[in-house]
């Protein structure tokens, strides 16, 4: 008994300083929890300010993109068809400005028709075979092929046709392998279209920019030659012979005329040419046939890319203008690059 009764006596004292400890841990995890919510409060405050700041720089330069693809149509539209013809004669027009300090925008207007189009490929109610001067689209195509390197281009032509035609005749018509899908028998709205088409290697229109400025005639990049216009047509879209490279206009009027397009290019260069009319004067019967149906004085199609910058963030939108001859510019489609 005197043993059972000591034991509670000796293990009295130690009772106050465990609860006492025990206390001590509560109120100091208490205040470090405290501490934690505080600093997380704080934390995300700060990345909600940073994100408000990062959209509202967004918001800015997405903005300030799209007044320059608009100041381009404005412009575009005041234009005289002559103004036009000048502004383009080079197929670029780049504008600059900085409308706040370590802001820019820079507005590029492209001339679409200073290249070749590929929806030309297929005419509405027109035979393939359909020639000027004794070319064909697929002709002139075909050549503007080799300048960019391909030797025997037939086989593309031939699924870039049967991917825009609506027949099911074609070689290039059967179901695709892996997806079962089909051409879609709808003209080409935009270069990535192209990564499908049998034949043609992903970002086959990406400019090059490390290339030379004037490659030899048969290293022609892609870009430099060919275009989109998207919708229907009952004749080719037409190149421009005031914006056009050497490279596009003897792949138009073929390699036999090239004395014929030095002369041009010379003759350009002292002014823009406003009528087909004297360029037909000396030409033989063939050439005459081309020059009538594959080129122009006149430009339709033009391309807008307005990139806005600030410090290392940069928005960009892209625009298809098409301007009537009257000056009306109507907006084809407006894009936004991340
Ligand atoms: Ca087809």
């Amino acid at each position: 008994m005197k043993h059972r009764a000591q034991n509670p006596v000796a293990s009295q004292p130690a009772a106050p300083a465990k609860r006492r400890g025990t206390v001590t841990l509560l109120v100091l995890l208490l205040v470090a929890t405290v501490a934690a919510l505080v600093t997380q409060g704080q934390l995300g405050a700060y990345i909600r300010r940073r994100a408000a700041g990062h959209h509202a720089a967004e918001t800015r330069l997405r903005r300030l993109a799209f007044e320059g693809v608009r100041g381009a149509a404005r412009q575009l539209a005041a234009a005289t068809e002559g103004d036009a013809t000048n502004l383009l004669r080079s197929g670029f027009a780049q504008l600059e400005w900085s409308p706040a300090p370590g802001t820019t925008v820079t507005v590029t207007l492209e001339d679409l028709e200073r290249k070749l189009d590929l929806n030309n490929l297929y005419i509405e109610g027109e035979p393939a075979e359909a020639e000027g001067g004794g070319r064909t689209v697929a002709d002139i195509l075909g050549e503007a092929f080799r300048f960019s390197g391909e030797a025997a281009p037939g086989e593309r032509l031939a699924a870039l046709r049967d991917w825009m035609d609506p027949d099911q005749d074609g070689f290039h018509e059967a179901p695709w392998p892996d997806t079962d899908a089909r051409p879609p028998n709808y003209w080409l709205d935009a270069p990535a279209e192209l990564d499908f088409v049998p034949g043609f290697a992903p970002a086959w229109l990406t400019p090059r920019p490390e290339m030379p400025e004037a490659p030899p005639l048969f290293a022609t990049p892609p870009a430099e030659l060919f275009t989109i216009i998207p919708g229907p047509r009952r004749e080719p879209w037409r190149v421009n012979v005031n914006s056009a490279s050497r490279p596009v206009l003897l792949a138009v009027l073929g390699l036999e005329h090239q004395p014929w397009v030095e002369a041009l290019l010379i003759e350009r260069q002292a002014r823009p040419l406003d009528d087909l009319e004297p360029l037909q004067a000396g030409a033989d019967q063939a050439l005459q046939a081309r020059l009538a149906r594959y080129l122009a004085v006149r430009s339709r199609h033009f391309a807008v890319r307005a990139r806005a910058r600030e410090a290392e963030r940069t928005r960009e939108a892209w625009a298809l203008l098409r301007r009537e001859a009257e000056g009306q510019v109507s907006w084809l489609r407006c894009v936004w690059h991340p």
